[in-house]
């Protein structure tokens, strides 16, 4: 029992069971921040700053109820009044402050920064509206704006502000804070999150577009817009800029206030990049050593490489950022005088102009920057970073072989099981206890339990419990008649051609032909789409568009919709994977090998008993080789045939589609008069146009493959012992990807915090 109750009531002048969901909220909000403020901050030498421009926190109540260690006994007093903690949680608004896996590792490593007591904090932006909010209509999706921001919220204000300069004007900043906490921890962190002293609103025209110009009252308005326009672009820098002033600045004055001389500064602080956005740090640290405290350049340099550390998140071509110079120089000037004094070091050294700063069309490559001046380079995923040692950043591997490291992701279970998947967490702790909550990798003991017909069915009765938890929800909140009698089968992420739902959208076309054939499975598969796209990403729109469309056709057809149904979630966001992830049968993992990073999703699955349909791709390997082949389902070609594909251009989509008769159904289905007229015929076109004639990320070279290994995963559904006996293995096995082990391994290898 804790003294919530008391404090609610003397509070409110009223009983527990006479206050609304939302009071309660307020009330447990107003109870835990109060709790947080008594505890004492992380110490330790060297801080680490974890400078991200997204940290995708999701709703943060149960959270800090789970790390105080008292998310039971508030449910249990909220019960006692009549009262559930779930509809409480129902009433805070999510702050979506990031775009996907880059912002939610981030706040799955403060979570575990926090748990592990490491005196490590994450700085990033506070926008005021985050990643927009997707409606869908018309089987399209339209985007609005994303409002989070309450009265009474889990910012904590202070009175920390920094003058951060621009080339026509000088913003004043006002830092926000949210506590972490870790898993029962006594001490804890803060998530700093910077902000301008006044946003305006009326800069929001029409749904997401607003005036780009207004930079004084609209850098934190929301997170940056994925815009190729100039002024997008503009603002982007000033967003990036004002971030990492203000970083910097609070580095500095909390490495003086513990005793720093400046000329220790990397003694005293250690700054993780993630991925190019916070790069400007680099320089600014430079230029605020030099300029404002008196240090010589060389110096600066010197100090700023040892205390600093660059994570790459991505071997797109298209998302590693590159500056024209021009841009900087109306934004930054002072910083771009810092860049080309870097650039000349470099060019000093080495000749090749693919290690260059700034290139010869004035492009300013923000991870070569990185990669010179700092003393780590991370990739997120053993498969990736060999990637990146061998080809993408072969030249600098070459230059620095000893700064190449990798961390493989993690998330952290407080959140994906222990909150997620109550049950499941409940029964593992029958079975082997609570330590795994602290000691991911004593969740190996269920491997004595593999054999277990008790075990595999009690799992397969929470799996079903959390269908009929999952039916409610897509009820009440989106519309949807899910059946939880279904196999279910989810593929969640943003939408992105090398993620390749075009091909699950294929696989549901070619179900659908064998079922009006006449073709029926045993048991009904629910397809289950959930993810964004990016507004100005006009493929990914008509994939969206594609599945809706599908969507509308099959569940609406009564010859097909006792065997198959699809949907698409609207608004997919961390909310919406806490309901799906633990209600999954099969967890789609099915990028091109080489293109998906590393993946965190894939891990969420695992460790909540899906089983994996998985490319050899980003963390999939090492899933692979924890779990057993025998217990996830590979298919499709490796990375070195892709990577060869690329290099010599030989994959071309139309032979593979000419070559195979079901290749050809469901392709042609995409324009069939069945969908057109269910659609917006542009649409169907362009993407049927483009996966004929282009397709770029080769979702047709492994259509085929995909196709039966999935249908071998449906027949081998249907034999549960053997099934839960794969669950068990996998979910004993996810220990490894915990985030305490990632950060664990940043701290000894790279952070060196103690
Ligand atoms: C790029 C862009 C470019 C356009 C504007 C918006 C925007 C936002 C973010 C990015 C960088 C994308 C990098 C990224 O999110 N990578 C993902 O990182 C995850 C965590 O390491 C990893 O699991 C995913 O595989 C990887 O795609």
């Amino acid at each position: 029992m804790t003294n919530f109750t008391a404090f609610a009531e003397a509070n409110t002048a009223k009983k527990l069971a006479e206050l609304t969901n939302e009071e309660i909220y307020f009330q447990l909000l107003a109870y835990v921040k109060e709790t947080a403020a008594s505890k004492p901050k992380n110490t330790g030498k060297r801080k680490v700053y974890y400078i991200s421009a997204e940290f995708l926190i999701g709703k943060l109540l149960s959270n800090n109820l789970i790390n105080l260690g008292v998310y039971k006994e508030i449910q249990a007093e909220l019960a006692v009044a009549g009262k559930s903690l779930s509809q409480v949680e129902d009433v805070e608004p999510e702050p979506s402050l990031g775009n996907g896996g880059l912002g939610r590792l981030a706040s799955c490593f403060v979570d575990s920064m926090s748990t592990l007591a490491i005196n490590g904090e994450g700085v990033g932006l506070n926008y005021h509206c985050g990643l927009f909010k997707q409606v869908l209509q018309q089987n399209e999706q339209e985007a609005e704006p994303n409002f989070w921001m309450e009265d009474q919220s889990w910012l904590i204000p202070t009175d920390i502000s920094y003058q951060v300069p621009f080339k026509d004007f000088t913003l004043t900043s006002k830092l926000d804070r949210l506590d972490i906490l870790g898993y029962k921890k006594e001490t804890k962190n803060y998530l700093n999150l910077f902000d301008i002293e006044q946003v305006n609103y009326s800069l929001i025209e029409d749904g997401i577009a607003f005036d780009k110009t207004n930079i004084q009252e609209n850098l934190t308005l929301f997170l940056y817009p994925d815009d190729s326009d100039k002024n997008g672009e503009l603002l982007r820098i000033y967003q990036q800029y004002f971030m990492v002033s203000n970083a910097a600045q609070l580095l500095i004055d909390e490495a003086l206030e513990r005793g720093s001389n400046l000329h220790d500064l990397a003694e005293y602080a250690y700054v993780q990049i993630n991925d190019t956005h916070p790069s400007m740090v680099i320089p600014e640290l430079i230029r605020l050593l030099t300029e404002q405290h008196g240090l010589d350049f060389a110096e600066a340099v010197d100090i700023v490489r040892n205390m600093t550390g660059y994570t790459n998140h991505t071997i797109l071509a298209e998302a590693l950022e590159k500056w024209p110079l021009t841009f900087l120089e109306e934004v930054v000037p002072h910083l771009v005088a810092i860049i080309k004094e870097l650039d000349a070091l470099v060019r000093a050294s080495y000749s090749d102009p693919a290690v260059q700063i700034i290139d010869e069309t004035g492009r300013v490559h923000m991870a070569h920057m990185d990669i010179h001046f700092s003393n780590s380079v991370n990739g997120v995923a053993a498969l990736h970073t060999e990637i990146l040692k061998n080809a993408e950043l072969k030249v600098f591997y070459d230059l620095y072989p000893e700064k190449f490291n990798n961390k493989t992701n993690g998330i952290t279970f407080r959140r994906w099981l222990e909150f997620a998947n109550q049950d499941l967490a409940d029964y593992i702790k029958e079975l082997i206890g609570d330590g795994y909550l602290e000691n991911a990798t004593e969740l190996e003991k269920l491997l004595a339990y593999a054999d277990d017909k008790a075990v595999h069915a009690k799992l397969a009765e929470i799996k079903f419990q959390n269908k009929l938890a999952l039916k409610r929800y897509l009820k009440e909140n989106k519309g949807i008649d899910l059946d939880e009698n279904s196999i279910i089968d989810t593929q969640i992420k943003r939408f992105h051609e090398y993620k390749r739902q075009q091909m699950n959208a294929l696989y549901v076309i070619h179900k659908y032909l064998e079922i009006k054939n006449g073709n029926l499975p045993k048991r009904k598969l629910t397809v289950i789409f959930g993810g964004k796209a990016a507004p100005a990403y006009i493929i990914a729109q008509d994939i969206i568009h594609l599945i809706l469309c599908l969507s509308e056709l099959i569940n609406n057809d009564p010859e097909v919709s006792p065997y198959l149904n699809v949907h698409l979630v609207e608004n997919y966001n961390v909310t919406v994977a806490e309901k799906l992830i633990p209600a999954t049968d099969i967890s789609e993992q099915i990028s091109l090998a080489s293109k998906e990073a590393s993946g965190t999703g894939n891990m969420k699955f695992m460790l909540n008993g899906a089983l994996t349909l998985g490319t050899m791709d980003g963390a999939n390997v090492e899933i692979v080789e924890l779990a057993g082949g025998a217990n996830i389902y590979t298919f499709g070609k490796d990375s070195d045939t892709i990577i060869d594909l690329y290099e010599t251009g030989g994959y071309v989509s139309r032979e593979y589609y000419a070559n195979d008769e079901e290749i050809k159904r469901a392709v042609d289905f995409i324009v069939s008069e069945d969908l057109v007229r269910l659609g917006n015929s542009e649409r169907l076109e362009r993407l049927y146009q483009e996966l004929l004639n282009k397709d770029w990320f080769m979702t047709l070279i492994d259509l085929k493959e995909y196709i039966a290994v999935k249908e071998q995963v449906l027949l081998d559904y249907e034999d549960q012992d053997a099934w839960n006996k794969k669950v068990i293995h996998n979910i004993a096995k996810a220990g490894f990807f915990s985030s305490d082990r990632t950060i664990e391994q940043y701290n000894e290898d790279i952070w060196h915090s103690h």
